[in-house]
């Protein structure tokens, strides 16, 4: 989509750390990590948050929930990790493209709100 942040980051117009990527999902580090490991695992089809997703397949989402598990992995976060997706600007949404945080390699806090 024509002046979304993370359509550039996928179609590669904005430079990104890639840590992840397949036919469904594209995933970049943050650039202001909270956490050792902090990548963001988005659907390369464009969806505004987890409040849009009537249009969206389940292959995409199961795709994007594999994605961070596979990161995890990746990542080394044998210790755990968290996954979290902010949607509406109750809950701090910055950018308006559907997009998961995978946190790890630290000892998160309990702090969810
Ligand atoms: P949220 O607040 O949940 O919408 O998260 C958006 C995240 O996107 C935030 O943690 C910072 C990150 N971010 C914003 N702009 C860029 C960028 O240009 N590159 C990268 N890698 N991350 C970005």
């Amino acid at each position: 989509m024509k002046d979304c942040l993370f359509c550039k980051i996928i179609a590669g117009e904005i430079p990104s750390a890639k840590v992840y990527e397949d036919e469904n999902v594209y995933a970049f580090r943050d650039i202001n990590p909270m956490a050792p490991t902090h990548v963001l695992v988005v659907p390369k089809t464009h969806v505004a948050s987890l409040a849009d997703i009537g249009g969206v397949s389940d292959t995409v989402l199961a795709a994007c929930l594999r994605a961070c598990g596979a990161i995890a992995e990746q990542e080394g976060l044998k210790g755990g990790f968290r996954v979290a997706s902010n949607c509406g600007p109750d809950a701090c949404q910055s950018v308006q493209h559907l997009h998961f945080h995978v946190l790890g390699g630290k000892k998160l806090t309990e702090v969810m709100g």
